[in-house]
């Protein structure tokens, strides 16, 4: 017999899933913030957290519990917004899952099951963080971070990044692919597959990491060639956004979302980290590299695209706002979905037309006090001026 608290259980569910997201009231010009994140782990299916069976589990426990959703890759799929969403279970360890909406913004549903990926690593004991490619060889190709115990030394912890890829064509059946190999860095994290061919290769944006938390003598998001995706080897990692002293990017960066192709350029959405005496605080930012050669940086905005605000500061890993997808609609709307402190999925919207503004119209950061400050008092007398001439 089905145990009679189900019901209950499943009812709070849809009237989560049936609720609709309004805009917040958060105004920067950029884009629009909404006041409920689209998917937290209170949208897990009650099936996948409760045997449901009355003689098994007579009061009803939660047996396998999820804590957090959150770094979901992004795709629209038959014109439904598909996210591929990282589900860590209270046992630490992550698997992926698809959700689907129909607006992008609310209604998000888990499939009926978790992907199932083939389980070709042995070694392999966590997964989590996918960037999903939607490539012109006309597969999609999830790119997510493969962890396995560092071996080699004592310490418990240690443990090896490595960039695990898979491609399908619906999300329900996965093909695996060995993982990346990138001759010059010992470690990988954050990989992202551009969605064309560069010079007629598979091109990659990499993180090159000494270690599995620092980057160490990694200097940013890296770009590399590979001939053949089924075997695919990085050589040279050329370097695009870089860490910088006293930036945002000053601990490390990593590459978020797929580019998105403008007329102007690629867009990026990426993330970058500085140390904070709390901690590492990570924030959402943006930059444009060139149409044919995408590793070559041409535009990036001073500061800081999106960071942690009131409780989207608080979490697991509080202080950290972190993307890998952003969707881009037929009619120009650009979705970015992103995780606030490890624990839950949240979506800010704009159009292709505001964030090629944001991305090559706002200035960049001139890197000294000194010149910040000449750079807004230069704005503040330009209104002025402007603000004289119209009373
Ligand atoms: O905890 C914050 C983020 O830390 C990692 O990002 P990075 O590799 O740049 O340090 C990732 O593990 C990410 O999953 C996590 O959200």
């Amino acid at each position: 017999m089905v145990h009679e608290r189900y019901q209950a259980e499943k009812d709070k569910l849809e009237r989560l899933i049936a609720r609709k997201n309004e805009k917040a009231d958060f105004y920067n010009g950029i884009y629009e913030r909404y006041v409920d994140p689209v998917l937290t782990r209170e949208h897990i299916p009650v099936e996948w957290r409760y045997d449901l069976d009355e003689t098994t589990n007579p009061y009803f426990m939660e047996r396998l519990g999820v804590n957090a959703v959150m770094n979901s890759g992004a795709v629209e799929l038959d014109g439904k917004i598909c996210l591929v969403v990282r589900v860590e279970g209270n046992d630490r360890k992550s698997f992926f899952a698809v959700a689907e909406s129909e607006s992008g913004v609310d209604g998000f549903r888990f499939w009926e099951e978790p992907a199932v990926l083939p389980d070709t690593c042995p070694e392999e004991t966590n997964v989590y963080d996918m960037r999903l490619t939607k490539h012109e060889d006309g597969y999609i190709y999830g790119v997510f971070c493969s962890e396995s115990k560092d071996t080699s030394v004592k310490d418990l912890s240690a443990a090896v990044a490595a960039a695990g890829i898979v491609r399908t064509k619906d999300l329900k059946n996965w093909e695996r692919l060995p993982n990346l190999v990138t001759l010059r860095s010992p470690q990988q994290r954050n990989v992202v597959l551009h969605p064309e061919f560069v010079n007629g290769k598979y091109a990659f944006y990499t993180r090159p990491m000494d270690d599995f938390i620092d980057t160490g003598s990694g200097g940013g998001v890296g770009f590399g060639l590979c001939e053949d995706i089924t075997h695919a080897v990085i050589d040279e990692e050329i370097m695009t956004s870089l860490r910088k002293y006293h930036t945002i990017t000053e601990s490390k960066n990593g590459a978020g979302a797929v580019p998105i192709r403008t007329e102007r350029g690629w867009i990026h959405i990426a993330h970058g980290v500085r140390n904070t005496a709390a901690g590492l605080r990570y924030v959402i930012y943006a930059f444009a590299t060139d149409l044919d050669h995408p590793e070559q940086v041409i535009a990036e905005p001073s500061g800081f695209l999106i960071a942690p605000r009131g409780w989207e500061r608080v979490g697991d890993v509080s202080n950290v706002v972190f993307t890998n997808g952003a969707v881009v609609r037929e009619n120009g709307q650009v979705l970015i979905y992103y995780a606030s402190s490890d624990t839950r999925m949240h979506v800010a919207e704009t159009t292709l037309e505001k964030l090629a503004d944001y991305v090559f119209e706002t200035p960049r950061d001139p890197g000294r006090s000194a010149d910040c400050v000449r750079q807004r008092a230069e704005l503040i007398r330009k209104n002025r001026k402007l603000l004289e001439e119209q009373e």
